[in-house]
């Protein structure tokens, strides 16, 4: 509950504040990351009931709405982009739930920007009432007319105006950044505001976490591995040991490491030649927020925001966190000639 007399910032009220600081504001990307807060608040709600589903009657029962229970990646993918298609704030859209890209339905008024969004990811946690997450990134149309295009949408990440993350945990909270820091916003289900509870974030430069699906150990390079066995500790004069976290859901993974400052890995394997993260719409988004806290992400040695999309679902290796385990780990690759 939030104390009557607390300052209490809604992200309504941060955002306008935020777009005050710039006369060229138009508003219409402040409306855009309300319209997003808002299908938030829409996802977090389901995701709360879906433990109930089981009690209320088994996937695929009506809800007490009388509504088809729909699995939740799917709904969650619906309410996005429901809450963006009709704005006229977007030109076009494109999500990990939708094989091509998503056009402005004919009668509604196109837009100057373009969202993409994973809806739904690690939704494969929910069964065990795991942390699960929404990505989002925004960027400017490059087309100048028109319905927006594939185009518009492969642009490298260091072009976005806009990114950020839902995390649907103990707390439901929204972390985003328009290039200017990255602030975080804890909902509060009591009042259905997401509140200021996090004004600037910054990740230490050196992290207590390494976060990698160790399983996958064997498929790894000899870099990788040479990598991962110093956060180990094996090479204390090198660098110091850390301890393993690894839920197994990017957005739980990363954003304790971007709060308690640690390094997550998602590398090439023999199974997985380009990683198994999609570049658009999980890699480029948080690489913008770690790198907005100061931190970096690469593909173990060049920079995502840097990396020039060609297909809509291309993957991508990841090492992402703060900024000194980034290039140990690019370092050792470099070192052992794995450019
Ligand atoms: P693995 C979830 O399925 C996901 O896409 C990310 O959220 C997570 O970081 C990764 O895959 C986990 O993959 O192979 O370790 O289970």
């Amino acid at each position: 509950m939030v104390a009557p007399t607390a300052r209490v910032t809604t992200i309504e009220r941060f955002i306008l504040d935020q777009e005050e600081k710039y006369p060229e504001a138009t508003g219409e990307l402040s409306n855009l990351l309300y319209d997003i807060a808002l299908a938030a608040k829409i996802i977090a709600a389901s995701i709360r009931r879906a433990g109930l589903v089981n009690i209320l009657g088994s996937a695929g029962a009506t809800n007490v709405q009388g509504e088809e229970q729909q699995k939740l990646d799917v709904f969650a993918n619906q309410t996005l982009t429901q809450a963006l298609n009709h704005t006229g704030r977007v030109c076009v859209m494109a999500s990990e739930e939708d094989e091509t890209i998503i056009p402005v339905p004919d009668n509604y008024p196109v837009g100057r920007y373009v969202v993409l969004y994973d809806p739904l990811d690690g939704s494969s946690n929910i069964d065990v009432n795991g942390a699960v997450g929404t990505i989002f990134s925004i960027y400017r149309r490059v087309t100048t007319q028109g319905p927006g295009c594939l185009e518009d949408v492969l642009q490298p990440g260091c072009k976005q105006v806009a990114a950020g993350y839902v995390i649907y945990g103990s707390s439901t909270m929204l972390i985003y950044s328009t290039g200017q820091g990255v602030a975080g916003f804890t909902l509060d289900p009591s009042i259905g505001e997401f509140l200021l509870s996090h004004s600037r974030i910054v990740t230490p430069r050196v992290g207590r976490y390494y976060s990698v699906n160790e399983s996958n150990f064997a498929r790894w390079s000899k870099g990788t591995q040479w990598a991962v066995r110093g956060f180990h500790g094996d090479r204390p004069e090198e660098i110091r040991g850390k301890n393993s976290r690894y839920i197994g859901s990017l957005v739980a993974d990363f954003h304790r490491n971007l709060l308690a400052g640690g390094i997550f890995m998602y590398p090439a394997d023999t199974k997985n030649r380009h990683g198994k993260l999609r570049l658009l719409y999980e890699c480029s988004p948080m690489a913008f927020i770690a790198e907005q806290a100061g931190g970096s992400a690469t593909d173990g040695t060049r920079r995502i925001l840097d990396i020039v999309p060609t297909e809509l679902h291309e993957r991508t290796p990841l090492v992402i966190g703060s900024r000194e385990d980034v290039g140990y780990v690019a370092d050792t690759l470099r070192r052992m000639g794995e450019e």
